[in-house]
């Protein structure tokens, strides 16, 4: 094969990826709910973790992703419950052969939980985030008017020690004027930048507006797919 011929079927795999086998968020079904990392599910199977300040927007955002229902369940003391649930996905249209889960994390920094209980829960969080081999990314939700809170740099610095990617969900986008919009965007940015983080994107969102949604499908779509393509460097040992 050719480097032309290898490029031409590398472009060609790419349109193929894109147009057909994209995850579909919507079909997602809900898998199991686990209270400790040791009932974490065994199976070499993707994850994407969804974390977030409680009453970050978590919630609404997993709902707009996925149409379930059930992921909006809200807890009458929120904080309190800390399950971590897993959602199936897959790249079939009828999910038939879910490769893939969503695994939606327990919100943190709830004001009236206990300190105790609180930094047991960022403490699992965090084992969860640096030790887990399944995971490819991080969907990081952060409420557009109150971004970095010390909590999430936590978050931030436990996972970028990984390599893997992170990708900042600035929610509530709707609560912002343009000016305002732009100004966080370019904050949040240059402010990790300036600490020293590479490998993560930033984008707004607003569940009532449905807007963003595309934009989180098509981070994650790349995440899914960006080991299974054909690389340039396998087009050019093929010379
Ligand atoms: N205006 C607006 N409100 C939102 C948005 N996302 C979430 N909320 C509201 O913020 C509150 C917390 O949202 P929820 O999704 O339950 O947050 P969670 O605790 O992170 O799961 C709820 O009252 C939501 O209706 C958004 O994009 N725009
Ligand atoms: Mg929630």
């Amino acid at each position: 094969m050719t480097v032309k011929d290898c490029k031409q079927a590398l472009k060609e795999s790419i349109i193929k990826n894109m147009m057909s086998k994209k995850y579909n968020f919507k079909q997602a079904q809900f898998f199991i709910t686990v209270n400790d990392l040791a009932s974490l599910p065994q199976q070499s199977i993707k994850e994407i973790a969804v974390c977030g300040r409680s009453n970050a927007g978590k919630s609404s955002l997993l709902n707009r992703l996925t149409n379930q229902t059930r992921l909006a369940f809200t807890s009458k003391t929120p904080g309190r419950t800390q399950h971590i649930n897993y959602f199936s996905i897959s790249n079939t249209s009828d999910n038939s052969a879910a490769d893939t889960f969503l695994v939606d994390l327990p919100g943190y920094g709830y004001a009236k939980v206990p300190e105790k209980i609180r930094a047991h829960w960022v403490g699992l969080l965090s084992d969860y985030l640096i030790s887990r081999p399944q995971l490819v990314g991080l969907v990081l939700i952060m409420d557009s008017r109150h971004p970095l809170k010390e909590l999430d740099y936590t978050m931030l610095r436990f996972f970028s020690s990984t390599g893997k990617p992170i990708h900042i969900v600035l929610s509530k986008s709707d609560k912002l004027n343009n000016q305002e919009k732009t100004a966080v965007l370019h904050l949040v940015k240059s402010t990790l930048h300036d600490d020293g983080f590479t490998n993560f994107s930033v984008q707004l969102f607003s569940a009532p507006k449905r807007q963003g949604i595309e934009d989180v499908e098509s981070v994650l779509n790349s995440w899914l797919y960006s080991e299974s393509s054909i690389s340039d460097k396998e087009c050019l040992h093929d010379k």
